[in-house]
Order: C-alpha cells, then structure tokens, then sequence
C-alpha cells in the first residue's frame, strides 16, 4: 500500500523548478577523503554507534547533492521536476490501451525524460548533515520480470545520476525470466554504454526473492541496496543509507518511499514519522509514530525511524550482515511476506530497521501486480506468510491462522514446504522470541494470546462450567478455582490446557478431546455482543445451527437448534480480548 500523499507540497519557485538545489561542486571520492569538519552530535541511544565511528577518526563531508539539475535539462519535457502529465481527453483510448502493460500510466512514462528531474523533498536540514569519507561502497539490485521499459531505464539513471560514483559499486539487473523482447537485447545494448551496469538473467521464473537472492551472490560492493524497477531515487538518497550502515553494520536502514502518482506520474512527497507496522494476519501498512513517542523522544522530522516492519523493496544492508541472517528463506516464491520474514528476523537477531528521513526514493505503487504468477496469487502470498508464521511468530502464530487462514493449516490442501533449515538458523543465530519482538519493537501493537478467557458463565443457569477428572459440570462461579478456567482460541477452540470441548457429529452430545489446530470439527462461533446468536457457542462443522445448551437441571450440556433468546444457550467468558 501506498503512504498517505502529504498536502505539503516540495519548494519550488514560479517555473516548477527545484529552487533548493546547492549548487554544490560534484566531487568523487578522492576529492572527498581530504575533507574533515565535526561530526554533528548523534541523538542519544546512538552513543555506542557514535563512539565506535569516532575511534575510526576518519574525515566527514556534507551529505552530495548529487542531481543532474546541475546540468541543462529541457525545462519543457513532460514531467520535468516531478509535474504532473496532463492530457487531453483524446489521448484516453491510447492511455487506457497501454495501462495493463504496467498498471500505471505507461503511455505518459514513455513520453517523460529517462532523467527527469525531480523536487528535493528532504527535509531542510538534510542538505548540511556530514558524512564520513570512506563509507562503504554499494552494490543496488533490481529484479524485475516485464518490467515498463521507460521505468526500469528511469530507475536505473536516477542511482546513476544520484549517486556518488565511489560508493555506487555496480547495478545488477535481475531479470526474472521476462517474456518481452525489448527486455533482452536492447536492455543490453542500451546498458552496455554505463560500464557499472550488470544484467544477469535467470533461466526460469524464480520470484522476487530467489532473484534478489540471485543477485545478492554475485554483487561485490560491501553493503546491498535493493530496489524496486519502478522508482526514482531524489538528490542525496545513497549517503545517508550508508551511514548508518557505517555506523553499526546491524542496522537496516530504509529511505522514505515517496509515491510517483501511477496516473499523472507526479512525485509527491509523504507524511513525516510514516512507519512500517503489520496488522493481523500479517498484513504490512503504515502508520504514523505515536505522538506521545515522538514528544518523548524529541524527534525532529530528519531522525531516523524505529521501523517494526519494512515494505520490502527498498533497503541497504551490509552484505556481510545479510548473509549471516542466512538471506531470504529460499522457500518463499514469486512475492510477498519476504518483507515480513527479513524484518522479524533483523529484529529478534540483533539487528535494527530503521527510516531515514534524508533518503528519499519514489515509487510507483500500482493496483495490482502487472506480471502473472505461475500458481494462485492469493495463495502463493499465504503460503510464504505461513512460513513466517511457522518459524518465527511462536506462540503468536495462532493470531495469524485465527485472523483468517485456518485452511493453511490442513498441510493437505496447503503443503507450505520444509523448514527445518529455517528453524536450526533460528536456533543457531540465538534470536530472541516474538514476544520480546512485540514488547520491545512493536508495543502499541495488541496481541492478546487467547479471545476471550476466564470463567464460562451459563446466563439460565447462572452458574459456571468446570472440568474435573475429564467431565463437565456446573458450579457455583468461583475465580479461584482453575478447574473453572478456560480459554477461548484464536482457532476458537473451547480450551483448558490440552482439552478442548468438541461437539459430537451425531446426536446431541459433546466430548472431551485432546486439542488440534488443524481439526476444524472442534471450532465454535461465539460473539460476546452484536451479532444475531450474541452469546451463543455455535458449532461450526455441525450440519444445522446447533448451539452448546445447558440443561436446565444443571448436570450437564448438550447440542440443541440455536435459539436467539434461549438463555440456556447464552454463554459469557469473563475477558474478552478481541471481538
Ligand atoms: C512491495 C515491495 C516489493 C516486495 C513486495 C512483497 C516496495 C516499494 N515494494 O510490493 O519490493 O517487497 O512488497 O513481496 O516496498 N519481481 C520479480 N519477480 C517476480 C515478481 C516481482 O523480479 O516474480 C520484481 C518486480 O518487477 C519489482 C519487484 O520485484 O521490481 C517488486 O515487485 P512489485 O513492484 O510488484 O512489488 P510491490 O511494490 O507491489
Ligand atoms: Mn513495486
């Protein structure tokens, strides 16, 4: 998803022309080592970081504005500076005709400069903030499979054009076994002219995450910076990346994704304090830092991000780094929860993500993938969160299956592959578990365990259920008593410690059972309030409605047709954790 587009909009004057660009000499690195001035004093939380680039003693440089504005630019192409294209309604055949190409507006791309110029959106003080000299050299990474011409070429000249040429190792274009021709040799005679440029090719389809994977092997600068084949990075992205890298080779830094408009192909600048968060079942968003955190914290708007998630495509690690974590799970295909899974496993193993402000990249966001997926889509993205899910969510993994994909857990309508070497790198890399993840990195996220819990209290009988030497029965409600206390799962299983109370198939009655996720048989519906049958325990995998009632003698329970207000039917945990 997209962030919110901000209303600011970025400095310009009259002629849409950036008026902030520093008309700065571009130097290269040899140019740059002589440098030395003071490092401007790191927040606190930094200091470790802070002290051991200290020791280093190395000079500092103010941050490249490195952009082609300094050189003549057609002040009148299409979409110079980051306008937006207008027009007129009788392009809209042509434009709606090529839109499947890529799901934006490809007709209008083709007609912008390869190397438009875009606003530097940075915040102010982005432009006076040092750097050291001898950062570490990159090596970016695009994969793409039938990727817009015009944009992969726009992508691939604004690292170009925007990048110190000493800390830009090489490009490397993976294509992902794409099926256009324009892909194969004229992207090659096109890139022969830029000697930093690589394509490799991969010789079946393999993903997104295998292809980075692919090009992350044979990449030689010291840190990887991967990136989508539909954006623009603005003036100055790179150095700012790598110095936190610089500064402590377990962060992760990300830069700002900012949106190029997939209709008008206008850059627009985003919200400040954006994060990337997930919602269950693992659904990444963002949202904005809490209030109160930045208050705390005395952020300003160019201070690097906490960030529990990342987006996914665009970031820099150290390469080093990268493979320690032991890379991307190979096991995920074609795309999604990638992001996910590199995220928990930066997180829980030591390592930090963040968003930084003064790294700015925009991206095209579109409404759909533009390229096939070789099985179900909906199914190949749930297959690759279940694999995150099984590895890394312990205990929490009953939040994701219980917000939605219960059928994964049939291993046969789904096979989500093996993941033993998965696991032995968890145990290995000595991670921390998820609840240390959500406490220490995500703490406004709520993740309750169970939905409801306590006693379960019979509103006709007024009385409570209690389980002693494997049967029910019902008693005066007494807190105290354990033999009174249950849960209610996420995989709505009616549960005290391993026992779960199923409905039988036939007749009217109900039996005790060890409890199994993977058995849908043993699930009830039950809301605390707004629904039809509030109250009720509805079991699921009985043909008609068919409610757990108490008998109104009080000795037992059964299964009768639900009754909207049978209060021999109404059910209530004492906590309900989520509705
Ligand atoms: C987001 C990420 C994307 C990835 C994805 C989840 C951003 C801006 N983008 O979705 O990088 O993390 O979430 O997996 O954060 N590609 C291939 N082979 C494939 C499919 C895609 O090479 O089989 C390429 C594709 O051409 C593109 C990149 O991978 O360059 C990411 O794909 P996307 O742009 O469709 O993903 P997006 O932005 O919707
Ligand atoms: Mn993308």
């Amino acid at each position: 998803p997209a962030q919110t587009v901000s209303s600011q909009t970025p400095n310009k004057d009259a002629n849409g022309k950036q008026n902030s660009i520093q008309k700065e000499a571009q130097l290269d690195g040899s140019e740059l080592i002589a440098q030395t001035q003071l490092l401007k004093p790191l927040k606190a939380g930094d200091n470790s970081s802070h002290q051991a680039a200290a020791v280093r003693n190395t000079g500092l440089h103010k941050v490249l504005s490195l952009d082609a504005t300094h050189s003549p630019r057609d002040a009148h192409a299409l979409g110079q500076f980051g306008q937006p294209v207008f027009l007129a309604s009788s392009e809209d055949a042509e434009v709606k005709k090529r839109w499947n190409e890529g799901h934006f507006n490809v007709y209008i791309s083709e007609q912008i400069p390869v190397d438009r110029a875009v606003p530097d959106t940075r915040p102010q003080t982005c432009g006076q903030n040092m750097v050291h000299d001898d950062l570490p050299s990159t090596s970016v990474i695009f994969c793409f499979v039938d990727e817009v011409w015009s944009t992969l070429l726009r992508s691939v000249h604004s690292v170009l054009n925007r990048s110190p040429p000493h800390l830009l190792k090489e490009i490397i274009l993976v294509d992902d076994f794409s099926t256009r021709d324009n892909l194969k040799k004229p992207l090659d005679d096109y890139m022969s002219q830029f000697p930093k440029v690589r394509i490799i090719r991969l010789k079946e389809r393999q993903g997104l995450i295998r292809a980075r994977l692919a090009g992350a092997a044979v990449a030689k600068g010291e840190v990887l910076t991967f990136l989508d084949s539909h954006i623009e990075c603005n003036v100055g992205w790179l150095e700012p990346l790598l110095e936190r890298i610089y500064l402590d080779r377990k962060k992760v830094p990300c830069p700002v994704i900012e949106v190029i408009s997939d209709k008008d192909m206008s850059y627009m600048l985003v919200d400040n304090f954006q994060r990337g968060i997930f919602k269950w079942p693992l659904v990444f968003g963002w949202s904005p830092l809490p209030e109160e955190y930045i208050k705390k914290n005395n952020m300003s708007i160019s201070d690097p991000i906490r960030c529990p998630v990342m987006a996914g495509g665009l970031f820099s690690i150290d390469k080093n780094y990268f493979f320690e974590l032991g890379a991307y799970d190979p096991g995920l295909d074609v795309w999604g929860g990638e992001n996910m899974e590199i995220s928990f496993k930066i997180w829980m193993c030591g390592g930090e993500i963040e968003i930084i402000p003064c790294s700015r990249v925009g991206h095209i966001f579109r409404g759909q993938n533009p390229y096939k997926f070789p099985k179900d889509r909906q199914k190949t993205v749930e297959r690759n969160l279940a694999r995150v899910a099984e590895v890394w969510l312990d205990e929490y993994k009953d939040l994701f299956y219980g917000h939605g994909y219960h059928h994964l857990l049939d291993r046969k309508v789904i096979d989500i592959g093996n993941l033993t070497e998965q696991i032995e790198l968890r145990k290995r890399l000595k991670c921390k578990s998820f609840k240390w993840y959500l406490d220490n990195v995500y703490p406004d996220m709520k993740a309750p365990l169970v939905k409801a819990e306590g006693l379960v209290f019979s509103r006709g009988l007024r009385k409570c259920l209690s389980l002693q030497k494997s049967s029910l029965s019902f008693e005066k409600c007494d807190l105290s008593k354990q033999t009174q206390h249950f849960n209610y799962t996420w995989m709505r299983h009616i549960r005290q410690q391993e026992l779960c109370i199923a409905p039988q198939s036939k007749g009217r009655g109900f039996a005790l059972v060890r409890c199994d996720n993977t058995r849908p048989e043993l699930r009830w519906f039950h809301k605390s309030s707004n629904s039809a049958l509030a109250e009720h325990l509805i079991a699921e995998f009985v043909s008609q409605h068919m409610c757990l009632e108490a008998e109104p003698q009080g000795d037992s329970l059964r299964l009768n047709p639900c009754e909207p207000t049978n209060p021999f039917q109404k059910w209530q945990f004492t906590h309900y954790n989520a509705q």
